[in-house]
């Protein structure tokens, strides 16, 4: 039986990935990888929509690539890309923006809140228009499933709605993909604002826990973490977000329910839950980093391997856009 397609990735957006990416997205992803046929892009056209500066932005790509591998994505089992290096991204993105209305853009809450957070003149068309580049990047694969974030399920629906629309009017082109979205445990917090969803972009660091950290650093942010004055290890999350949030932390990379873990600390103060939590995540992130820090240790093995994923994505996307550009009624180059 031939594997159902999935279809993911990230944003470049900082030197670092961040436990929220490792834990909502690397983990699932890796998980996913032997069941489905999967492609994993590092979203750079989608990371220039805010102000980047360029050299700063060609590092970032290869260590959230080498964060990918490191973390057990295989470049050899999926395909592991850059975006950018198959300009059938940027081609069909124009295509679907012409059969996308304006309101419809318009409606899309992830823009909603960054334009009105940035101010109209500091946000970019291309903010505006990402949801359709994301469409393009889903639908160029035929892909069955598009492993998400809560917040992404509305950019999902926009594709969806992309693809209908399309094989209604050109005749059937696309697979009508389906959001998988992350379970609320999967979700992650900043460890000194708690309600706050941790994020590469985040203002202040010292709430981020950072793949590429030094364990030292780790270690007492962990130490530092917000918690509450009640003193008992219970997960709660309207009442107990910090303790809440690292019992997620915790459950999700030791393997252990959360029940469990409430058990072990019965009786005992956030001091010892904190340096049981501290020793897990150092374990767990110190292979990785390393893993990381050896392959941009060799930036041309790292981007041979991306260039000959990027080849095997673009055979795929290539012949999609040629169907699409065949459909629309372009004509063609004699
Ligand atoms: N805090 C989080 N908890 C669980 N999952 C998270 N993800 C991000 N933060 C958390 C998941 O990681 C992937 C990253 O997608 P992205 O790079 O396109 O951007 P994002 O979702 O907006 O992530 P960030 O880290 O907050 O980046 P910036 O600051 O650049 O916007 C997604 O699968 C997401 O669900």
């Amino acid at each position: 039986m031939t594997k159902q397609r999935l279809y993911s990735g990230m944003q470049p957006s900082a030197d670092s990935l961040q436990i929220g990416n490792y834990i909502g997205a690397l983990l699932q992803w890796r998980g996913m990888q032997e069941e489905y046929d999967a492609f994993f892009s590092v979203v750079d056209l989608h990371a220039i929509t805010v102000a980047q500066d360029p050299e700063h932005l060609r590092e970032k790509t290869r260590r959230t690539a080498a964060q990918y591998i490191a973390a057990g994505i295989e470049p050899s089992r999926s395909t592991l890309y850059v975006q950018s290096h198959v300009r059938a991204h940027a081609e069909l993105a124009w295509i679907l923006s012409t059969i996308t209305g304006f309101g419809e853009a318009g409606r899309m809450t992830q823009f909603k809140d960054k334009s009105q957070k940035q101010g109209a003149d500091a946000t970019s068309v291309g903010l505006f228009t990402y949801p359709i580049l994301m469409a393009a990047d889903i639908l160029l694969y035929q892909t069955d499933v598009v492993p998400v974030g809560d917040d992404q399920k509305q950019h999902v629906e926009l594709t969806r709605d992309l693809a209908e629309r399309f094989n209604s009017r050109f005749g059937d082109t696309f697979v009508v993909p389906k959001p998988v979205i992350q379970a609320e445990t999967a979700r992650i917090y900043d460890l000194q604002d708690p309600t706050s969803k941790m994020s590469k972009s985040a203002e202040s660091h010292a709430g981020v826990l950072w793949l590429l950290d030094e364990p030292s650093v780790t270690a007492k942010k962990i130490m530092r973490a917000v918690t509450d004055s009640e003193g008992s290890v219970r997960y709660d999350r309207s009442e107990k977000p910090g303790v809440s949030n690292l019992l997620t932390i915790y459950s999700a990379l030791s393997g252990r329910p959360i029940a469990e873990i409430e058990d072990e600390y019965a009786g005992r103060g956030y001091g010892d839950f904190k340096k049981g939590l501290r020793d897990v995540v150092v374990s767990e992130f110190e292979p990785v980093r390393a893993r990381a820090l050896e392959l941009l240790d060799d930036p041309a093995e790292l981007d041979r391997l991306l260039a000959v994923n990027a080849d095997r994505a673009a055979e795929i996307a290539d012949a999609t856009l040629a169907t699409v550009y065949e459909r629309v009624g372009l004509l063609r180059r004699g």
